[in-house]
């Protein structure tokens, strides 16, 4: 395996601020605090946990208007360049490192620190949505819709996101799960030639054979990194029902978990990050449940269904 430490440094990010809902912001210490931690340890992996509960509202400005109609981009900016730093520091130590959010716009930290260790690491998106709306497409101005389109240079002349580095390529980039796309999405999707497998190829070719095509579009000698984003609105909302924009017809259980457990089985992965937990949505037997999910998605990940 690429990650020979057997190490996993927990960055819990508990943020809301790319999108409207509160709630997503207590994900991270929900997960941990079920735990996560020491779920991980029985694995047989040495764990480190960052929660950084301190460090987020310290970045809140005191005015954070709207600029190019996103919404909080002084806020998302601060906290996501800061988390950037901390997961490059964790990754370039040889641990794995598992991102807890908080909402999706994390995801510019850890494909940012990740891809700085890692530049030629392969990402699997796992989602019900796209997110690679740039600041011009976006209808609502959340900026969870939209860390793609910076991290692949789609989005460079906001004077907010100057630090995220274009480091992602159209041909590294594959997505599972898709079911709920902005028109400009869709377009972007083909004309970058971006490999994406909705829910309609999962229902045609069956779980196993998606992720194998997956792989061999973004790693096809399976000797790349491996860093998968999941947000947990790709499962079915039967499933996840805690998260703050579900899709009905999402992922099985066991199709969200197999996807981490194959990953997983090639060695390669060296980061993951469990998304847009809300346990501020639905009921508490809802909230337990998507509780549960997240756990054992990051314990699959971490090799815990391998014999
Ligand atoms: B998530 C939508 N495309 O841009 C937008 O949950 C939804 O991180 C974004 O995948 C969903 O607001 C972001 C309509
Ligand atoms: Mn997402
Ligand atoms: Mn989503
Ligand atoms: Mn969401």
């Amino acid at each position: 395996p690429l990650i020979k430490s057997r190490q996993v440094s927990i960055i819990g990010v508990p943020f809301n601020g790319g999108q409207p809902q509160k709630g997503v912001e207590k994900g991270p210490l929900r997960l941990v605090d079920s735990g996560l931690a020491e779920q991980l340890q029985e694995l047989g992996w040495e764990v480190g946990h960052e929660s950084n509960e301190n460090i987020i509202n310290e970045l809140q400005p005191s005015s954070d208007p709207d600029v190019m109609g996103l919404k909080q981009p002084k806020f998302v900016s601060a906290v996501t360049q800061n988390v950037a730093h901390q997961i490059h520091e964790r990754a370039k130590q040889g641990k794995f490192v598992l991102t807890l959010g908080g909402d999706h716009s994390v995801a510019l930290a850890t494909v940012s620190g990740v891809f700085g260790v890692y530049p030629d690491a392969c990402l699997i998106w796992v989602d019900a949505h796209a997110d690679i709306n740039t600041p011009e497409a976006t209808e609502s101005g959340n900026i969870h819709g939209c860390p793609l389109s910076f991290l692949m240079g789609l989005s460079t002349d906001h004077p907010d996101f100057q630090w995220v580095k274009p480091i992602l390529k159209a041909n590294r980039l594959v997505y599972i799960g898709l079911r709920d796309l902005d028109a400009f999405e869709k377009k972007t999707i083909k004309s970058l030639g971006i490999q994406a497998f909705t829910m309609h190829h999962v229902d045609k070719y069956g779980i196993g054979k998606v992720v194998d095509m997956a792989l061999d579009h973004v790693n096809p000698n399976r000797e790349l990194p491996i860093h998968l984003s999941f947000d947990v609105d790709a499962l079915d909302p039967s499933v996840a029902p805690s998260t703050g924009t579900p899709v009905r017809g999402g992922l099985t259980f066991r199709e969200g978990h197999y996807i981490c457990e194959a990953i997983a089985e090639t060695g390669l992965l060296v980061a993951a990050d469990i998304m847009e937990v809300n346990p501020a949505l639905e009921d508490e037997v809802a909230v337990a449940q998507t509780i549960q999910v997240g756990c054992s998605l990051a314990r699959c990940c971490l090799g815990e269904t391998l014999l």
